[in-house]
Parts: structure tokens; C-alpha cells; sequence
């Protein structure tokens, strides 16, 4: 049933000034004009709006706002991100569900999707909220060509990718908050997660979480992040007035997958220097005083640089230099 209405939507799409027969679907899919018409009424229950006629047929007159795999695949033109998509209204954390799939298997850049998660994580064992039609909650396993001193290059990588697209989609300059927060205007807009199974010293796999805020009003965030989060459309509407509604979740995910192939491909062939160089653009820690948490250890300096391998060089105020995996900076 999927298939066929893939096929049907493909077709709809194909003539949005004409109506589509009935006729032509079944003969084109093979099917009964009883199968077609049920597919339309599945579609249309999903937020797709189509004008049906008696005489006429169907007419495709609104493409609603729904992370489905067809509306990703459409145009996608990578070779390996994306290649699979799973999409779920519901599931617990998308990173569970890529990390089980990746066990048993699965390709390289496959890609899980949901509306709603009810238990999204964030790093460290803290929690990711992950309102339902609100967001893009998306995991995608990676299979990367890399030792396992490379593996931060990957969330910086991710970092760039999302930065790029939020450009190319929407013409909004975001800022990356090392190692893993997207920022507008000093709010989190997006939280990226990556998780690593080894064997034997190597990687195994990696899923790489990314988490964004895309349509919330502010009074939609939890009031304990209310003050830190922020999301595309509350920026969108503050800074160029426009409205999130002419924006696709769909097209924003498109985006990123591509732009994620490419950081991929530069990781895979060895030039990990070339996106650290494209990350520090984006910076907006280096040059700064950050205060720098891991674990109990707390200390302040000056974040000179972020090196071949993605840690932070931190100048300290005695002059000591440390470089740092792993923690959480605030600037
Ligand atoms: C992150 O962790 O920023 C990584 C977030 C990754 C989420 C994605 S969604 C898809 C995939 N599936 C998952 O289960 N996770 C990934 P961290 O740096 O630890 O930030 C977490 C902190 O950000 C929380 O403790 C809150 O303070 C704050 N926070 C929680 N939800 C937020 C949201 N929606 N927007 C902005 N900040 C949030």
C-alpha cells in the first residue's frame, strides 16, 4: 500500500494544474479504482489535500508539513545518506532505534525519523525534548572510514552540514557552540548526539542524533529551557518577519542529508582539515573566555582553537593549554 501511494503522490504532483483520473491511476499501478480511491483517502487523512471529482478525478491542491520518506526522497540526490528511511509518528529515541537496526545491519546512511519522541536524549544521561509535529528528531547511522581519534570530527562535521542548510533553506546564520549546539542568537536551536559501538578498537558504527527546534512558539518549550531554547520559526518570525509555514520540514531534512554526504565524503577520503576550517566559520566560542564543566572539574580560559581532531585547545589563565575532548562550555 505504500508503494502505491508513493506512486499516486508522485503522479498528483506531476500535474498540479490538471486532475488525474481514477482510470489513469489503476491502469498505471495496476490496481482497482476502489485501491486508488482508499489510497487517496489515507493520504488525505494524513494532511494532504486533494480535490476529488466524479468527472474529473483527483487534484493534489496542498503538500501538509509530514515527515514522510517519499517527501525526503523526493529530488534527494545522495549516493549513500538517506538511501533507507524509516519514519515513525512515535517511538521512544530515534538513536535507540538506529543503534538497534545498525546491529542487525543495516546500509550505511540509513536514516530514522520521528514526529514525537518520548524519551529523546542528550548527552551525558540528560533528556531532549522532542515535541510531536514540531521538530526534526532524526538519527542516521554512519559507517565511517576513520579511527576512533577522528570520531569528534563526525558532530563537528554534523554541525556544519546543519549550518549550511539552515542557509541554503532558509537564509538563516546560525552559530555552533563546540562541540555540539547550533545556535541563534546565543538560544539552542539544535542538539546533536553522537553514539559509537566499537569492536576491537575500531568503530563499528556511529549515530549521529540531531535534534531541531523547527516550528515551536517559545511557550511550547518546557519553562525550565524556555530561557536557553529557541526554535527556526520564532527566529524566523523575529528577525525577517516571515512565517515557518512556508517552510517544509521535508525540504530543511533534504537538505542537511546532502550537505551531510558531503562532509561524509571529505571525512572518508581524509580531509578532516578542510571541515574543521569550514567549522571554525561558524565558531562562536574561539576567541572567547569559556567556562568549561566536565564532571567535577570546573575551569576558565580563553578557547585559542579547536585542532585536527576537533578538541578545543583551551589557553588557562596561568598559561597552561589543555585540550578538551569532551564537557560542557559556556561562553
Ligand atoms: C544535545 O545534548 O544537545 C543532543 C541532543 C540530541 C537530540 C537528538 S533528537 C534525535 C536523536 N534521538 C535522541 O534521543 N537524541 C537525538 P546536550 O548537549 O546534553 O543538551 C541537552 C540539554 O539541552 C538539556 O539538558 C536541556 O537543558 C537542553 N534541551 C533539552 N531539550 C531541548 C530542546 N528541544 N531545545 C533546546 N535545548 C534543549
Amino acid at each position: 500500500m505504500i508503494k502505491v501511494k508513493e506512486v499516486i503522490l508522485k503522479k498528483l504532483k506531476e500535474s498540479t494544474q490538471d486532475y488525474v483520473s481514477g482510470e489513469e491511476l489503476s491502469n498505471i499501478l495496476g490496481v482497482s479504482r476502489t485501491a486508488v480511491w482508499k489510497c487517496i483517502n489515507e493520504l488525505k487523512k494524513e494532511g494532504y489535500v486533494i480535490d476529488s471529482s466524479s468527472k474529473k478525478g483527483y487534484k493534489l491542491c496542498y503538500v501538509p508539513d509530514i515527515i514522510n520518506s517519499w517527501e525526503i526522497k523526493e529530488g534527494l540526490g545522495t549516493r549513500i545518506i538517506g538511501q533507507n528511511i524509516h519514519c515513525f509518528s512515535e517511538i521512544d529515541s530515534t538513536n535507540n532505534y538506529a543503534k538497534t537496526l545498525a546491529q542487525k545491519g543495516c546500509d550505511d546512511g540509513t536514516v530514522v525519523l520521528a514526529e514525537h519522541q518520548t524519551q529523546g536524549r542528550g548527552r551525558l544521561g540528560r533528556s531532549w525534548d522532542s515535541m510531536g509535529g514540531k521538530g526534526i528528531w532524526m538519527s542516521i547511522v554512519l559507517r565511517p572510514a576513520v579511527g576512533l581519534e577522528d570520531v569528534q570530527i563526525i558532530t563537528l562535521a554534523a554541525a556544519v552540514a546543519v549550518v549550511l542548510a539552515f542557509k541554503k533553506v532558509m537564509g538563516i546564520d546560525a552559530g555552533i557552540k563546540w562541540p555540539n549546539d547550533i545556535v541563534l542568537d546565543g538560544k539552542k536551536v539544535c542538539g546533536i548526539l553522537t553514539e559509537m559501538s566499537m569492536e576491537m578498537e575500531r568503530i563499528n558504527f556511529l549515530i549521529l542524533g540531531i535534534g531541531i527546534n523547527f516550528s515551536h512558539e517559545e511557550s511550547e518549550f518546557p519553562e525550565e529551557i524556555r530561557d536557553r531554547a529557541t526554535s527556526l520559526g520564532i527566529y524566523l518570525k523575529e528577525k525577517k518577519g516571515m512565517d515557518i509555514s512556508r517552510f517544509k520540514r521535508s525540504h530543511l531534512i533534504r537538505a542537511i542529508l546532502s550537505e551531510l554526504e558531503e562532509v561524509y565524503d571529505m571525512i572518508n577520503e581524509g580531509k578532516a582539515g578542510v571541515i574543521v576550517e569550514e567549522w571554525k566559520k561558524y565558531s562562536v566560542t574561539l576567541g572567547k573566555e569559556v567556562v568549561i564543566k566536565y564532571r567535577e572539574e570546573q575551569y576558565t580560559g580563553i578557547a585559542q582553537d579547536v585542532d585536527q581532531s576537533g578538541r578545543l585547545i583551551v589557553k588557562q589563565d596561568d598559561g597552561t593549554v589543555r585540550e578538551i575532548l569532551s564537557g560542557e562550555v559556556s561562553v
